[in-house]
């Protein structure tokens, strides 16, 4: 009898990986099971995020971790990069969402739009985990729509003076400099804001049932004030933010897979264990059922992500198919999750379990950086040619 496959890499998709990224997947994985599961339940019960854990998350290159080695970063490729995404929300989307702020969304901008100087003053620090990044788009009044930005920024002098307020911002009250986006008289520019600045504020969104293991601002500016070298130079207009986002929603398609696998795992074990009429849960049609279809769900969703990394390791990706695996793998993983919390019965209602912490996490990751509905409609618009937004 041919040997079983792995219920978790039923295509082996480790196969396709090079010994390089089997090697980051499994220093990643040790880390979670280590170091992250033993005291996850405990952080999302008590709405902390594990800063002791970024020290370790650092010294493995995993901030910043695609950005060049001058610049004290690992140079992993893309690929790397979504298993590094993947293994950390295996443990928590807050992990995830920690690696993908501090990396796509403050060091890239850093490093794709900021001048030499912020470069050399930002980068190294950022990898080490001692300066935390945050990433103010999103505004009170509708983040799916940034081009109608009311945050501004007025040139006085050689400096800027910024108003405004951005919502729902991750690292917002850990951050030691802000990357803020605001509107100018030549369009939307990009700022690294110290957070100690006077008239800066952030204030910390609390009552949160998704992502309680990650910190969660707003952020409030008061004629913040600051020199026009803390402006990003390299980038004018809205796809300057919309291009860190498709850096970050392509770390994003890899992570729910963690997420996925998490649940599987845990509702597969649970269900060959629970003896209900005299059989293993497992041994009901009705079971089996879901538990294939989440099978095929990983596998698609594991396929999509890794010719996704190819493309964007050989400079081929394109937004729209960042969109369709944003949605695609998203919707995969707050299905399972739901259907393992379904199939734990009353012991899926517990944060004892994980099924019940990711569902109520990938509320938010559905959400944010472009909720299911807008990357519906950017597949939507390449496939019809006709702009719905
Ligand atoms: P449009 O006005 O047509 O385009 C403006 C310019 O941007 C370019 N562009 C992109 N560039 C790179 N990547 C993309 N994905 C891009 N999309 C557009 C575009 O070519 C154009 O360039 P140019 O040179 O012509 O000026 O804008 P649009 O119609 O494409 O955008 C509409 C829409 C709705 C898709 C966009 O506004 C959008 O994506 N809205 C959602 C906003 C969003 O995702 N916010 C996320 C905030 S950050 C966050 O949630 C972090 S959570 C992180 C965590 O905790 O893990
Ligand atoms: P809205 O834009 O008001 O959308 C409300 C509803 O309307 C949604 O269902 C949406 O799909 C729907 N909708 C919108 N437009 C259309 C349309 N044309 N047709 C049909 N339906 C439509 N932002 C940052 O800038 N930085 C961060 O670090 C950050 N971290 C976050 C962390 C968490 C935990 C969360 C929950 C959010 C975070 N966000 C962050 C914000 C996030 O990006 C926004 O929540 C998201 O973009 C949606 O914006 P909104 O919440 O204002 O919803």
């Amino acid at each position: 009898m041919a040997a079983r496959l792995d219920p978790f890499d039923l295509f082996d998709i480790r196969s396709l990986l090079t010994d390089e990224e089997r090697m980051v997947q499994d220093t990643v994985a040790r880390f979670t099971d280590e170091r992250v599961l033993p005291i996850i339940g405990d952080c999302f019960d008590q709405a902390r995020f594990p800063t002791e854990l970024i020290p370790e998350m650092a010294s493995m290159g995993l901030l910043g971790a695609t950005l060049p080695e001058e610049y004290g970063c690992a140079g992993m490729n893309a690929v790397s990069y979504g298993l590094i995404c993947q293994e950390l929300e295996r443990g928590d989307s807050g992990l995830r969402s920690f690696a993908s702020v501090q990396s796509s969304l403050c060091m890239y901008p850093i490093y794709a739009y900021g001048s030499e100087e912020h470069k050399r003053q930002y980068l190294p620090a950022m990898a080490r985990g001692e300066v935390i990044g945050c990433f103010g788009l999103t505004e009170p009044h509708g983040g799916s729509d940034p081009a109608n930005m009311k945050t501004t920024a007025k040139k006085d002098g050689g400096d800027w003076v910024i108003n405004g307020a951005k919502m729902w911002i991750t690292n917002g009250n850990l951050a030691h400099i802000a990357i803020v986006w605001a509107q100018t008289e030549e369009g939307i520019q990009g700022f690294i804001v110290p957070t100690d600045t006077p008239g800066f504020k952030a204030q910390e969104v609390h009552k949160k049932m998704s992502l309680r293991a990650s910190v969660t601002s707003g952020l409030f500016f008061d004629d913040v004030r600051i020199p026009d070298a803390n402006r990003l130079p390299n980038v004018k207009g809205l796809k300057g933010p919309l291009g860190c986002l498709t850096q970050a929603r392509y770390g994003i398609t890899w992570g729910p897979i963690g997420a996925a696998i998490a649940c599987f795992g845990e509702a597969l074990e649970y269900s060959k264990e629970r003896i209900l009429f005299n059989r293993p849960l497992a041994a009901n049609q009705a079971v089996q059922l879901k538990l294939a279809e989440m099978a095929r769900q990983i596998t698609s969703a594991q396929l999509l992500s890794l010719q996704l990394g190819r493309l964007k390791d050989a400079g081929k990706m394109q937004p729209t198919q960042v969109s369709l695996a944003k949605w695609n793998n998203c919707r995969m993983a707050i299905d399972i999750a739901r259907t393992c919390r379904d199939i734990l019965g009353g012991a899926g209602i517990t944060t004892e379990h994980s099924a019940i912490r990711h569902a109520l996490n990938l509320e938010s990751v559905i959400t944010y950086e472009g909720t299911e509905t807008v990357h519906q409609l950017v597949v939507g618009r390449e496939v019809t040619g006709i702009n719905a937004f």
